[in-house]
């Protein structure tokens, strides 16, 4: 059976372990660390038994998704989409390739429950125990192959399958190697695993309460997401799934994006793993974007936005009004 599963992660250039579905036990006091987007249950995020009681494995799978930017830097106003956002939403693919899997588990006699991202366990803890990687600094797991580009995904199964080596918490490759803690633009980051979320760009991209100025500064030019702690590791260096065609996919013009109604950002941003965040709050980080970026140009859109019936709009586009005019602002008015 195990053969069936790794030759299917093999066609389909995945990544693939098992690992028992025992308690989970993480290097540190989970319950001392609070994320968003999770669950509150300190039992339901470590133990597989709550979620499956017949659980006897966990297949774990992870999908590659590091693409190569070709573009030449033009004179648009462009935000960035992170590289993972991009192309369809990597839910739904990892779903796919776990019902595939399960199939076979099903002719096998067996049954399984499958998650991507949004189940309770700690994703991370059960990839470095089915031995697909271990944890870099920037906190990713960091596979062999694939780099930390990769998405995870996992199955419990209550059939019994042999064991892949898991990855010792103590191997931290990553050595004297600290490029993500460095480049990390909110000093999201640092030795010894302590990841503070609430500077971390990815994550205010997806907050939805009020922005401080600071917050709006560490962003730079990010819509979606973040990719900077693994842009720097070496361990990336080369791997790519796929090369991105379409410059305005990954580095939208900031007027054309926040000039999207309902209808067209659900046509292009729709099938997106971007998409649940909302029309209004990406458009809000669009509009920071534009402040960030510098350019002046952006002032006229930014102050038709001043009109716009969303207090977000408003609000972000006042910031970066007020960024780009106090940069552009003529020494002589300083009198
Ligand atoms: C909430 C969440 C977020 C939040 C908070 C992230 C966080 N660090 O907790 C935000 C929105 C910020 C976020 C951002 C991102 N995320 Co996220 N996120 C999650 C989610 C849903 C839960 C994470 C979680 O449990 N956090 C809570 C605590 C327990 O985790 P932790 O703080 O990392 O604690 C660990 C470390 O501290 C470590 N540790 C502590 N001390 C020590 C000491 C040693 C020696 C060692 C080895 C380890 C260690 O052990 C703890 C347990 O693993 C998971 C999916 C899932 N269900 O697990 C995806 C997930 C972790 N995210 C993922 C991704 C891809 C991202 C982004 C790259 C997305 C992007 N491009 O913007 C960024 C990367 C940010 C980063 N550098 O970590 C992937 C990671 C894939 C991989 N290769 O590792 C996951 C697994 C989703 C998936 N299904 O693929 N994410």
């Amino acid at each position: 059976m195990e053969n069936l599963v790794y030759q299917y992660a093999k066609d389909h250039e995945l990544v693939a372990g098992i690992c028992d579905a025992k308690r989970l036990v993480p290097p540190v006091d989970i319950g001392k660390i609070a994320t968003p987007f999770t669950e509150s249950n300190k039992e339901m995020r470590l133990d597989p038994l709550r979620i499956m009681p017949s659980a006897k494995s966990i297949i774990v799978i992870g999908m590659g998704y590091n693409k190569k930017d070709n573009f030449r830097h033009d004179n648009e106003i462009r935000g960035i989409i992170s590289k993972g956002a991009i192309g369809l939403d990597y839910h739904k693919r990892l779903k796919e390739h776990l019902l595939a899997i399960g199939n076979l588990i099903e002719n096998a006699g067996g049954s399984y429950e499958i998650f991507v991202d949004t189940g309770p366990l700690i994703e991370r803890e059960l990839a470095k125990k089915a031995g697909i990687g271990f944890q870099g600094k920037n906190c990713l797991i960091i596979n062999e192959k694939l780099g930390s580009f990769f998405y995870i995904g996992h199955m419990l199964t209550d059939i019994g399958l042999k064991f892949s080596k898991p990855v010792n918490t103590e191997d931290i490759l990553c050595n004297t190697c600290d490029r993500c803690i460095k480049a990390c633009p909110g000093k999201a980051l640092s030795e010894g695993y302590k990841f503070s979320y609430e500077t971390c760009v990815s994550y205010l991209t997806q907050k939805k309460e009020k922005l401080t100025e600071k917050e709006m500064e560490i962003m730079g030019r990010s819509i979606y997401g973040c990719d900077i702690c693994q842009n720097v590791c070496p361990y990336n260096k080369g791997k790519y799934a796929e090369e991105i065609k379409d410059i305005d996919l990954r580095f939208p013009r900031i007027e054309n994006f926040i000039g999207l109604n309902n209808k067209e950002f659900k046509e292009t941003y729709g099938n997106t793993s971007a998409f649940w965040r909302g029309r209004s709050i990406l458009t809000r980080n669009a509009l920071i974007a534009a402040g960030n970026s510098g350019d002046e140009k952006a002032l006229e859109f930014l102050e038709n936005m001043l009109k716009s019936p969303s207090e977000n709009a408003r609000y972000a586009a006042q910031y970066s009004i007020n960024k780009l005019k106090l940069k552009y602002l003529p020494l002589n008015n300083c009198k």
